[in-house]
């Protein structure tokens, strides 16, 4: 069973190749899940996490998109762990990294044994578009669970979040799909999420 007590987040290191991700316990030895929050530039992955761990400024967040550029990986209570991914398609982030952000994705995606989740944000006013195909591609390639997070619920209307949100689920040709609606300034979404991380991980654990 999950216990999934939700607290001491700990942030524990940045890392780019797989020889430097962290290898990650629980007190007893086993090597712990981990969750992986992944999207465009500026969705709110990083302020998702803080939100969850109920943490202010222990993931950098940041009104320019592109803020984070490596993988960072946090603990939860020494249970579960969370890797906040680096976004894409922001332009004026420097060539350099938007290069090294494909490799870098996909390599974790792939190679990342203890991977079990993967939170793909999208934000409630936005299409998805080429990018996020391609890395939902990745993420249906390497067979991984997923929850869709509808991000900055706070600036649609009612009205406009239901039918944004049946234009995006649309797009997506997955069965199964989970979802779950999450505003940061308005503090919704956190108990669904949590619940639906106990499913996910259930027997997993
Ligand atoms: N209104 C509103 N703003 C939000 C919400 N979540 C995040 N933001 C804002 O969106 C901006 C980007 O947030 P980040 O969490 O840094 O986004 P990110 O996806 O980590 O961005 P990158 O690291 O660049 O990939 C910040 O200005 C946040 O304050 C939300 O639920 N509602
Ligand atoms: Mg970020």
């Amino acid at each position: 069973m999950l216990r999934l007590t939700l607290k001491n987040p700990k942030f524990v290191k940045t890392a780019v190749r797989p020889k430097d991700y962290p290898v990650l316990r629980n007190p007893s030895g086993k090597l712990i899940p981990e969750i992986a929050v992944a999207g465009r530039s500026n969705v709110g992955k990083s302020s998702l996490l803080n939100h969850l761990f109920q943490t202010k400024g222990l993931v950098r967040t940041s009104s320019t998109p592109g803020k984070t550029q490596m993988l960072n990986f946090f603990t939860l209570d020494d249970e579960l762990a969370f890797a906040d991914l680096p976004g894409y398609g922001f332009a004026k982030v420097p060539l350099s990294i938007r290069e090294q952000w494909g490799p870098m994705v996909q390599t974790y995606l792939g190679k990342r044994e203890t991977l079990k989740l993967i939170f793909f944000l999208f934000d409630i006013r936005r299409m998805p578009n080429e990018d996020d195909r391609r890395l939902l591609e990745w993420i249906s390639y390497n067979q991984l669970a997923m929850i869709l997070v509808f991000t900055k619920i706070d600036k649609v209307k009612k009205n406009q979040k239901v039918a944004n949100t049946q234009k995006i689920l649309k797009t997506f040709d997955v069965e199964n799909l989970h979802y779950v609606h999450y505003s940061v300034t308005k503090n919704q979404g956190r108990n669904e999420l949590i619940s639906m991380i106990k499913d996910a991980l259930e027997g997993d654990a």
